[in-house]
């Protein structure tokens, strides 16, 4: 990498050369293992509001001139400056990042000035696709607010709901489908939310295999409750009428967690529509777990930090989460056919990432030959769900490994659930759109995407 050091460009008028030490920190190659040391307060960037939310917690998080910008990495130093960036709180990374893919950057305007320039002269193609997100975020809530007040009772697939809104739905749900379907908590938050478990199964079958499905781990990826809140209403509504969802439900039970990480959902509607994490206290002033990086199977083996402010932090230990703990205690001594999590954004249909453990050994980061075990199987399997995705309205899912297709990331649901208890099909499936705006969609894509995976996850089931 060719990089020359020019006159200071940063607001505080730190050179080039600074930034990219704090953005590199090379000695540091293990980054995502330990950082040993915490970033020094002065290298800190961002507003008093960016590194202590809760000081203003008072009203939403606004996001005025956060710009969305595209770039994209193609060697391990590209990798190492955005993490770097990331736990340091100057740039929030949006989608996963993959070598020689457009990874989406969020980040305050007044660091374009030395943030550009950086990208520029790494060869990042970086590109803005957004100049202010508070702007997509107030279309969003005004959408929301239309419809709250248009006075039409709004079903569960026509806009974004809430926690609250979601558990009083799912209580419905239980009462009015009682022959179908349970609802029952299988743990409370740090907060004291329940995580709710809505088992559905037909009146007719014996002998029924079992399908563990969760949604929204991560807080701000609305449409993963959404879709899963659809595919719930559409296997209920529609039992009774025969055909898929009778077919579907007499040979399985279904079991649903429609919103896995309550607080932080909750969070994300009431202060702060970009939340990712958990929200119990971290440490460093800091709140939340990244729960797809706490579960106990080669947790903290690479792609999660130790810094408690970082959207990707572990977490104190393995599984120390309520969350994960509650799918591990529910989970743990059934036998599962399947186990789906899902996630957005991206349209891809993840595998297992098993061989991490080699990757951290050799310290040959991001991308291995390896396989993981039973890799074409789980493929093909993977290939039934998404190409009848594919045949509602045309999207396409790429299917592989998320450690080969784009960046290691250690301590994920699916991992565990292959690792520790040994169910074989245990897939992160992350839900449209490939890029766009992200996470803010139309509320008139919960129809398009709940159908759409409804039917890939019918006849994927279908061919196990
Ligand atoms: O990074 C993640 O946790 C997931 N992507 S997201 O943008 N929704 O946050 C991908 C997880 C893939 N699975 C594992 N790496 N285990
Ligand atoms: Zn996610």
């Amino acid at each position: 990498m060719e990089i020359s050091f020019g006159k200071p460009v940063n607001d505080d008028g730190l050179p080039l050369k600074e930034i990219l030490k704090i953005a590199l920190r090379l000695d540091d190659c293990s980054r995502r293992i330990h950082v040993q040391e915490p970033i020094p307060l002065r290298f800190r960037r961002g507003s008093i509001k960016d590194r202590f939310p809760f000081i203003v917690s008072a009203g939403k998080r606004r996001y005025d001139g956060n710009v969305l910008v595209s770039v994209t990495p193609y060697e391990e130093e590209h990798f190492k400056i955005l993490m770097n960036f990331e736990d340091q709180n100057e740039i929030d990374i949006w989608n996963e990042m993959g070598r020689n893919r457009s990874t989406q950057l969020m980040f305050n305007h007044t660091k374009t000035g030395w943030m550009m320039p950086l990208f520029e002269k790494l060869n990042m193609k970086p590109k803005i696709l957004q100049n202010d997100v508070q702007q997509l975020l107030d279309a969003e809530e005004s959408m929301i607010q239309v419809q709250a007040r248009s006075g039409v009772p709004r079903g569960i697939q026509d806009t974004f709901h809430t926690y609250d809104q979601l558990t009083t739905w799912l209580k419905q749900m239980a009462s009015t489908y009682s022959t179908l379907a349970t609802l029952q908590s299988i743990g409370k938050t740090y907060e004291n939310r329940d995580i709710w478990l809505l088992k559905i199964t037909g009146t007719s079958g014996s002998n029924k295999k079992k399908a563990f499905l969760d949604f929204g781990i991560h807080a701000r990826e609305w449409i993963s409750p959404a879709t899963g809140a659809y595919m719930i209403n559409e296997f209920l509504t529609t039992y009774a009428s025969g055909g898929t969802a009778k077919e579907i439900l007499d040979s399985w039970e279904l079991h649903f967690v429609p919103i896995l990480n309550p607080d932080g959902y909750a969070y994300s509607h009431s202060n702060d529509r970009m939340w990712r994490k958990n929200r119990k206290p971290a440490g460093s002033g800091c709140y939340g777990v990244d729960l797809n990086r706490n579960f106990g199977y080669q947790f903290n083996t690479g792609g999660s930090s130790s810094s408690a402010c970082s959207d990707t932090f572990h977490g104190g230990s393995a599984m120390s989460e309520n969350e994960a703990k509650a799918l591990q205690n529910y989970m743990t001594g059934k036998q599962w056919n399947t186990y789906l999590t899902f996630h957005s954004y991206g349209q891809w249909w993840f595998t297992i990432n098993l061989f991490l453990y080699f990757l951290f050994l050799f310290k040959n980061w991001g991308y291995t030959k390896n396989d993981p075990p039973n890799f074409a199987l789980l493929k093909a399997k993977a290939k039934i769900g998404a190409d009848a995705i594919k045949s509602v309205n045309g999207r396409s899912y790429t299917i592989g490994s998320s450690a080969q297709l784009l960046y290691v990331a250690s301590g994920g649901s699916e991992d565990w659930t292959r690792g520790d208890l040994q169910v074989l099909y245990s897939y992160c499936i992350e839900l449209p759109p490939t890029g766009g705006n992200g996470f803010i969609v139309a509320a008139s894509e919960i129809k398009k995407t709940g159908y759409e995976t409804y039917v890939g996850i019918v006849a994927y089931l279908k061919g196990l």
